[in-house]
């Protein structure tokens, strides 16, 4: 009976180092170098593949890997037996249709009767069925944003981050057919201890990422303002407080969501909070 959970990553590209630093942030290690095929933990009962990224969808239909992360616009267009378990909030980009800049185009008809260069013509073909156009879809592996230049297609659909190969290949981004971003996903059917292992680390991700979307928050302030703060900045359980050796003064830690922060650090200022620290939190377990 294999008892590690093999998961695999991409051997080289936009997501291996984002993958390989969520397993590092989580605790586990592995002694040997990414150069190679594989990669097992040394102190976790897990193994990683490495692996080109169209590759993984099927790898974990067929149960050489149990779980991968991948980008879902991989995960979907491939369409096989795989389980999204968690998002990582990496890698993210959207699928887009882009048309030449000079083309005036105001709706999905333009599309009607049009050719689509794109390496998604699943997402492509659900995408025209939904919108109830008929065009034709051209599969190419790579370097999409060329086809129209060339005579190939009419129009692309391709993945967009910045937008700056649109731009330099004379292309509008015109409709978006998926949001994406880097995903854990599983094989449906995992064997109980494997399972198991699984259900470690996504607890072990979870901690990772919520505390990455938290800061500990330390400050200053006149004993009167205690409530008030507290109501603004509550923390796990309730604010820690201290007394300070400055007659009327305390010292208060607590835990705030970074996308709130400078909202309420103007708040906290209001009620006469000073010295106000903010320190980033490695793991966080409710
Ligand atoms: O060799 P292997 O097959 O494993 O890798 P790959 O070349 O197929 O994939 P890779 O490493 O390029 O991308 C892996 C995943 O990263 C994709 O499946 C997406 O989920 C995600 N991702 C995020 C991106 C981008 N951003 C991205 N910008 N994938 C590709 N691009 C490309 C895009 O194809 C286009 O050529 O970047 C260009 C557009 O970028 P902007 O910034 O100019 O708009
Ligand atoms: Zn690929």
């Amino acid at each position: 009976m294999n008892t590690l959970l093999r998961v695999a990553i991409q051997k080289s590209g936009r997501l291996q180092e984002d993958s390989l630093r969520l397993f590092k942030e989580s605790g586990l290690h592995f002694n040997n170098g990414k150069d190679q095929l594989k990669a097992q933990a040394d102190n976790f009962p897990l193994e990683l593949l490495f692996l080109r990224d169209d590759d993984i969808p099927q790898y974990i239909e067929d149960s050489v890997a149990d779980a991968g992360i991948i980008g879902e616009n991989v995960l979907i267009e491939k369409q096989k037996k795989n389980k999204i378990i968690m998002r990582l909030g990496f890698a993210r980009c959207r699928l887009s249709m882009a048309v030449p800049r000079t083309e005036n185009y105001t709706s999905t008809s333009w599309l009607h009767g049009k050719n689509i260069a794109t390496s998604y013509p699943n997402l492509v073909k659900a995408f025209l069925n939904e919108k109830k156009i008929s065009a034709g879809i051209h599969e190419i592996s790579g370097s999409v944003e060329i086809a129209p230049g060339i005579g190939l297609a009419d129009a692309i659909c391709d993945i967009v981050s910045s937008g700056s190969t649109l731009m330099s290949n004379g292309l509008k981004e015109v409709e978006t057919v998926m949001q994406s971003e880097a995903v854990l996903a599983a094989n449906p059917e995992l064997e109980e201890h494997k399972k198991n292992i699984l259900s470690e680390l996504i607890f072990r991700i979870n901690a990772v990422q919520k505390a990455q979307n938290n800061k500990y928050i330390l400050m200053n302030c006149p004993n009167e303002s205690i409530e008030k703060i507290t109501s603004v900045i509550p923390g796990m359980k309730s604010p820690t407080i201290m007394p300070l050796t400055k007659p009327g003064w305390s010292s208060l830690h607590s835990v705030v969501d970074e996308n709130d922060f400078w909202k309420k650090i103007n708040l906290l200022k209001s009620f006469g909070a000073e010295g106000i620290l903010v320190i980033p939190i490695e793991k966080m377990i409710a």
